[in-house]
């Protein structure tokens, strides 16, 4: 019986090895051999056709940099896919920002397939006729679009049904309820003379759940004041909130 899903990510790239590493230890390594997670690297020279397998050149009407060629990478989702739909995506700081909604989003897909732009980048017909997506990491330049494309796995993965254990659940994650994580502790209960807060020890899991949300709470608007705009956030939170901005000296905002 096949309980989940499973869902398969072609990665095409220029420089394959760095691949090797990252997405074959702890959560990534297991959901693969689980079966639940087919990752596939391809080497874009590969389906470059000439003798010296050119994947770049330079840039028409001058410039810096080289041009990723467009056959290769025609050649290569063409061959790769052979008449198969999936979501073609190209990884370049021009991208839409990735989110944990993006990573949410793409997880619904069966089969996605990662273009890792590179050089100063890549032959604008790739983008008009292979490309429905282009994501960015971040607003800073990396050397590739490889780094990028490994964050997108690993957040999406964790997306996959059954990749993450019981126990790593996504659902009390930062960002996942809008809220950021509040401290968290293990034992010893005294570490170099600094105690674990008491309440954790009480056994009392109501005042622990309170506790817990009123640190990630107090965490969120001291350091993402921002995602607290799109929380979902009950009247005791917002009571909460009010008092900890008192503290901090802050304007309430809204009364
Ligand atoms: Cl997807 N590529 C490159 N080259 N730089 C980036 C990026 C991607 N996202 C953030 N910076």
């Amino acid at each position: 019986m096949l309980e989940y899903s499973q869902m398969r990510i072609d990665i095409l790239t220029l420089f394959p090895t760095m691949f090797c590493g990252a997405l074959q230890e702890s959560i990534l390594k297991r959901a693969q051999q689980r079966g639940l997670l087919h990752l596939v690297i391809h080497q874009i020279r590969d389906y470059a056709l000439d003798r010296h397998q050119m994947t770049d050149d330079l840039p028409y009407g001058g410039g810096v940099g080289m041009i990723m060629k467009p056959e290769p990478v025609f050649r290569a989702v063409r061959t790769v896919l052979g008449g198969t739909q999936a979501p073609v995506i190209l990884l370049t700081p021009q991208g839409r920002t990735f989110t944990h909604a993006v990573a949410q989003e793409l997880a619904q897909h069966p089969r996605l397939m990662l273009i890792c732009g590179h050089y100063e980048g890549v032959d604008e017909r790739v983008r008009e006729r292979l490309i429905i997506d282009e994501l960015s990491i971040g607003d800073y330049v990396l050397t590739g679009g490889e780094l990028a494309a490994m964050v997108v796995v690993d957040a999406v993965a964790r997306f996959v049904p059954g990749v993450l254990g019981a126990a790593e659940g996504a659902h009390d994650d930062s960002y996942a309820g809008g809220l950021l994580e509040g401290p968290q502790y293990t034992r010893p209960p005294v570490f170099e003379g600094r105690q674990v807060p008491e309440v954790l020890l009480s056994g009392d899991h109501a005042r622990i759940a309170r506790w817990k949300r009123a640190m990630a709470l107090q965490r969120t608007l001291v350091r993402r004041p921002d995602l607290l705009e799109a929380a979902s956030l009950s009247a005791e939170d917002e009571a909460l909130l009010r008092e900890f901005r008192r503290t901090l000296g802050e304007p309430d905002g809204v009364e």
